[in-house]
């Protein structure tokens, strides 16, 4: 009898199709990218800072047979955006598959919170999603073929953050964003969904769960028994990415372990 762990295989799903993960480097980004790798893309990391990040996923994806490339961009600056596509087409030869990952959360007391942390926030989290999938879909829709835009939201879409008054709503947008979208390329074969991770263990909230209470209280709170782990992540990206769900659009998927439904 295999494992459930085992069974997460690689496969070839997804060769011959081009992806570009936005804050590919570390944490879900990275496992998301390993993911796409692992079943056949050739994969665009994108980095805000330098290339030089990405080059522990793109030495682990490049073992998985594929074309992986860093591409440098602050996702909240239009020019930039514009300059990532050109090289990623360039390069890669175009964009099949735009996974919306970078994100920032510097959690936050919200009386206190100056107003160019708000703007901050949602110029990475949701503006960027928007200039990202702009620039995707007048990709996909020239290229004639279809294609895939999934964004990471977050269950912050779904319920409030004491800590996080800037970040649930950029997150909230990202949902609502996807199914707009989902409307307006539905018609060019371009789906558009969101993952709304849980409580998955990455740089984002190492700081907030450092303190042993809240950690403590936040596990027991998550039926699965655990944290999450970016690898829980890039299942269900690739799915969305893949042809099996060619008829899931405006969709969302929560990988929490659980921790959503348990009001307890
Ligand atoms: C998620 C959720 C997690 C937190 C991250 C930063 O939406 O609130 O608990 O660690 O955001």
């Amino acid at each position: 009898m295999t494992e459930w762990s085992e069974a997460n295989v690689a496969d070839e799903r997804l060769k011959g199709k081009v992806a570009l993960v936005t804050g590919g480097p570390r944490g879900i980004g990275r496992g998301i990218c390993i993911g796409l790798a692992a079943a056949g893309a050739d994969v665009a990391v994108n980095c805000r800072d330098s290339p030089e990040e990405a080059e522990g996923v793109i030495e682990q994806a490049q073992k998985l047979g594929g074309r992986t490339i860093a591409v440098r961009a602050n996702v909240a600056y239009h020019a930039e955006v514009e300059d990532m596509f050109t090289t990623v087409c360039r390069q890669l030869g175009g964009v099949d598959i735009l996974v919306n990952n970078a994100g920032i959360c510097p959690f936050h007391d919200f009386l206190t919170m100056p107003e160019g942390l708000w703007d901050e926030v949602q110029a990475v989290n949701l503006k960027g999603t928007f200039l990202c999938s702009q620039a995707a879909a007048r990709i996909m829709v020239a290229q004639g073929h279809g294609g895939r835009i999934i964004s990471i939201s977050s269950i912050s879409a779904l319920v409030g953050g004491g800590m996080q008054t800037h970040y649930t709503p950029s997150k909230a947008g990202q949902r609502s964003l996807m199914q707009s979208l989902a409307i307006v390329l539905g018609p060019h074969g371009i789906t558009c969904n969101s993952v709304l991770p849980g409580t998955i263990l990455t740089d984002i909230n190492a700081e907030d769960l450092s303190h042993p209470r809240k950690r403590d209280y936040m596990q027991k709170r998550i039926p699965a028994g655990r944290f999450g782990q970016p690898e829980d992540v890039a299942g269900p990206v690739v799915f969305l990415a893949s042809e099996e769900a060619r008829y899931v659009n405006g969709a969302e998927l929560l990988v929490d372990g659980g921790l959503f439904v348990n009001l307890q």
